[in-house]
């Protein structure tokens, strides 16, 4: 007999069942294993981080995206180039709506797209001396301080050496620095690879190259902020009326003097632990800097963080300073609240998104009293959902091997722990967690199902049977979404929404929710498992037309 672990939660179990009844057997079972239910204190194990099935249909993304468009799409005073046939550069440009402010210097490359452009003959013959010239070019007209090389999937099949190329072009413009991504598509099995590559690359060729002192009491860097809708634009506003100064963001509205100075910081704070947790870990090793995990989405998560800043750096002047401006904000959200609250109260959510907002988002639901009922990420690995401390467990297999793994050591002469052992110890005591994320699991509700790398096939029972008012994910489950009557919000690009970050983030997003779950139009669209006979489907779509 299946036991509920909620009774007020729709059957997850069965659910799950039901769902995976139609796959063969073998698919099934594999599946199994990314499925999994919440039940009280224990945190079940779930199968994360590995190859998709061939023949499902997946949400992920590929290693390229990860790196070029993830972590370093946003910065806007490096040139990107792909090194690729033209479609990995255009599809790859601006779709996530990062955004920027150009800065003084004018330097902002953002609306431009590079690419070498490559033909089959390049592919025959070896398109090295194509990237040389593009390099030449973009260095000719633009003269920027940095130069990015993208690997797509040809260019690792050809062998074509982009960080031979990027090291001649380094030494012979000698005020321009060249490095390159061995970012193909194909490697890893999700952008999550990518990810990790770009962070080594980013500790290896730009964090620390500048030791100019930055001035700042409270100094930090925001590792895991892309500034999707404006996001690290409310942060930065939120850190400036504290008296924090933010040293560099990796990678939302960033600068290449900002990444070179990082080393100057004495936290870093973590958004987004899939993406970014390697660059807080070696720059730990290497220049004693802690990090710990903040999440600026939601209203009371806001304030924790800030709370958060303020304790690691023990000044009761700053810790009065943060209180002042988290009382400011609490007075416009407790009326946003107030106002959509009574509207969306009772009402469910599904969330499937990247690594990292299928469980922050989950906040601002809470928050508008609507129920996550089921979740999961498209690349998370275990410990994004399980915590860090599953981490010795993880197995490594031979997709993750093929990501380098750079062995960090102290900077001989510029290591220096930010905090005594003692300091930390006190610190830690008091309740602050260092190099540490409890993941997804843990925050959901007892019942709740968490599924990795949801399919299509999935994504259509999970509707059927959870019916949510409101479902998350991206552009390409948007429309099959909507057409079975339920709304979909995109938590990749906002759908041209957002700012969704901090305060005033909050109060934008408890607005566009709650028009969402509460517009009529969904009720006039019929969704396939009620259309049985082809005259109701061809009924619900002319009633569709009709309105
Ligand atoms: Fe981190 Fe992101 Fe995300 Fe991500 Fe992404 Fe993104 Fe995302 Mo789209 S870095 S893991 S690879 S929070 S692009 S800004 S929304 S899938 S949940």
């Amino acid at each position: 007999m299946i036991m509920r672990a909620n009774p007020e939660l729709p059957d997850a179990e069965a659910i799950k069942q039901d769902t995976l009844a139609k796959y063969p057997a073998k698919v099934a079972r594999k599946r199994s294993k990314s499925m999994v239910v919440k039940e009280g204190e224990d945190i079940p194990e779930i199968q994360a981080n590995i190859r998709t099935i061939p023949g499902i249909i997946t949400q992920r993304g590929c290693c390229y995206a990860g790196c070029k468009g993830v972590v370093l799409g946003p910065t806007r005073d490096i040139v990107n180039i792909t090194h690729g046939p033209i479609g990995c550069g255009f599809y790859s440009w601006l779709t996530r709506r990062n955004q920027t402010r150009a800065g003084l210097d004018g330097q902002n490359f953002m609306t431009y797209c590079f690419s070498t452009d490559m033909q089959d003959e390049h592919i025959v013959f070896g398109g090295e001396k194509l990237l040389r010239q593009a390099v030449q070019e973009a260095y000719d007209i633009f003269h920027p301080k940095a130069i990015g090389i993208f690997s797509t999937c040809p260019v690792g099949l050809i062998g074509d050496d982009v960080h031979a190329v990027a090291r001649d072009m380094k030494e012979k413009f000698g005020d321009c620095n060249v490095f390159g991504f061995s970012c193909e598509g194909y490697k890893g099995v999700t952008q999550s690879a990518g990810h990790h590559i770009a962070n080594n690359q980013l500790f290896k060729h730009m964090i620390g190259r500048d030791d100019t002192p930055v001035p700042g009491k409270f100094r930090i860097n925001m590792l895991g902020e892309y500034n999707i809708g404006g996001d690290a634009f409310v942060i930065e506003d939120l850190l400036e009326r504290c008296g924090i100064t933010l040293v560099a963001t990796f990678s939302g509205n960033s600068t290449v003097e900002g990444f070179e100075r990082a080393h100057n910081a004495d936290l870093n704070c973590i958004m987004c632990h899939r993406s970014i947790n390697y660059v807080g870990n070696m720059m730990e090793k290497k220049f004693g800097i802690p990090w710990i995990k903040v999440n600026f989405v939601g209203a009371a998560a806001s304030a924790k963080s800030l709370r958060k800043i303020a304790e690691y750096f023990e000044d009761e002047a700053l810790m009065a300073q943060v209180e002042k401006v988290i009382a400011e904000e609490m007075a416009l959200v407790d009326v946003a609240v107030a106002r959509h609250r009574f509207h969306t109260q009772g009402k469910t959510a599904m969330l499937f998104v990247g690594g990292s907002r299928a469980h922050h988002y989950q906040e601002l639901f809470t928050e508008l009293g609507m129920e996550t009922v089921c979740a999961g990420y498209e690349f998370g690995h275990r410990d994004d959902y399980e915590g860090r401390r599953v981490l010795p467990d993880i197995k490594v297999d031979s997709d993750s091997r093929n990501i380098e793994e750079i062995t960090v050591t102290a900077d001989p002469t510029r290591y220096n722990p930010r905090k005594t052992p003692e300091e930390l110890a006190k610190l830690t005591a008091a309740g602050m967690e260092f190099s540490e994320y409890k993941g997804m699991i843990p925050d959901m509700r007892d019942g709740a199902m968490v599924i990795d790398d949801v399919s299509h096939w999935e994504t259509e029972k999970l509707i059927e049977h959870y019916k949510p008012d409101v479902f998350c994910a991206g552009i390409k489950e948007k429309y099959v979404v909507q057409k079975m009557g339920v709304p979909m919000k995109q938590l990749h690009s906002y759908d041209y929404g957002g700012p969704y970050a901090g305060f005033r983030g909050a109060i934008n997003f408890y607005r566009d929710i709650d028009m969402m779950v509460n517009s009529s139009i969904w009720s006039l669209a019929t969704p396939l498992w009620e259309r049985d006979k082809p005259q109701d489907v061809v009924a619900a779509d002319y009633a569709i037309s009709e309105r």
